[in-house]
């Protein structure tokens, strides 16, 4: 495995290169443009700058997370045809700078979703947190404009100019199924994949999180069918998996499982555990197996027999040591350092007659 650190720029992120220079084991940076707006070219020369400075701090620039799909892709609007266009030509430009895997999802109107941010737990540390009731009892717009006043940072997925639009786009989904966002993901990767084999980038695709519908809106990248399904959409090397244990963990899925299934086209791995209540209720933990409901020692296990060769990361850490005051929500910068321990600690031992 190539383990790598989500990093959200310069100015845009209190987490330094310098610091994730300290944790062992970090060969890569996973990065965006994530002031640019989904739909929107990328500029040659933006996507030099990060380059210039990831690399110049000693890491590479291999994975992006994200490139967003325009919620009129999503919604299959006429008007998508040219933000394919736009999402094609950023692949090409990404490619030519060195990118070799892109992350995305296809979730309409929102990327994540959850009830707290900063859920406090026994051990004084807070973590993000979904609580099933209050999603049934709160108009979505109320629920996300209340925790974006929480933090005085832009989160992916909940950027400015989507959520001027919610009331919108929420009514733009109305008598939208299922069946029509699998179709309109199909005519997606049927234009965008064969260039991805053209220019050697690989797609992998974020499963929903959570994974399960909320809101009435669809959700479809959620348990071990549906993955099947979405890889025979387009049945390419190219057309694969950022499989998140925590998103899916968000359900009950068996992940060693979906890994033994789908292992050759897993790309990127985020690596995190969640703990999941009877009630529906789950709350992310550290990434140790005995914290959570998420077998990670089994999910590296797996990846580990299947002679994982792609990139992983430590997803959503806890806030500790009172770093919520300064981190973006989920990726503070202690418990995911903890976390690529934790993973690599495992790796290595499995690994242990090599090293
Ligand atoms: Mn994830």
């Amino acid at each position: 495995m190539k383990m790598t650190f989500r990093w959200y720029g310069e100015g845009n992120d209190q987490v330094t290169l310098g610091h994730i220079k300290q944790i062992p084991g970090v060969e890569g940076i996973v990065w965006s443009l994530h002031d640019m707006p989904a739909g929107e070219l990328w500029s040659e020369e933006r996507i030099a700058k990060e380059k210039a400075i990831i690399e110049a701090a000693g890491f590479n620039i291999d994975v992006v997370e994200s490139v967003n799909v325009h919620e009129d892709i999503k919604l299959g609007l006429p008007s998508r045809d040219q933000y394919i266009e736009n999402y094609k030509e950023t692949l090409r430009r990404l490619a030519k700078a060195g990118v070799k895997v892109v992350c995305y999802n296809f979730m309409p109107v929102f990327d994540w979703t959850r009830t707290s941010l900063y859920k406090e737990t026994e051990d004084g540390s807070n973590a993000l947190f979904f609580e099933k009731s209050q999603i049934h009892n709160i108009d979505p717009t109320e629920l996300i404009e209340k925790l974006a006043k929480d933090v005085d940072v832009t989160m992916p997925g909940w950027e400015p100019e989507r959520l001027g639009k919610l009331k919108q786009t929420f009514k733009q989904y109305e008598g939208f199924g299922a069946e029509d966002l699998w179709k309109n993901l199909q005519y997606f990767l049927e234009q965008v994949i064969p260039v991805c084999e053209e220019c050697g980038i690989k797609m992998g695709i974020h499963p929903d999180d959570p994974a399960f519908p909320i809101f009435g809106l669809p959700r479809i990248i959620i348990n071990k069918e549906n993955i099947g399904r979405f890889l025979g959409l387009v049945d390419s090397p190219y057309n694969g998996l950022s499989l998140c244990t925590g998103s899916l963990g968000s359900a009950n899925n068996d992940i060693p499982d979906i890994i033994d299934t789908y292992h050759d086209r897993i790309h990127f791995m985020h690596i995190r555990n969640v703990k999941r209540y009877e009630n529906g209720d789950f709350i992310e933990t550290s990434h140790r197996a005995c914290d959570g409901s998420v077998d990670t020692v089994k999910v590296i296990n797996t990846l580990h027999k299947h002679g994982y060769q792609g990139y992983v990361r430590p997803d959503h850490g806890r806030h500790i040591w009172g770093e919520e005051k300064w981190a973006r929500p989920g990726y503070g910068l202690y418990d995911r350092a903890l976390g690529i321990m934790y993973i690599l600690g495992v790796w290595d031992n499995l690994n242990h007659e090599k090293v």
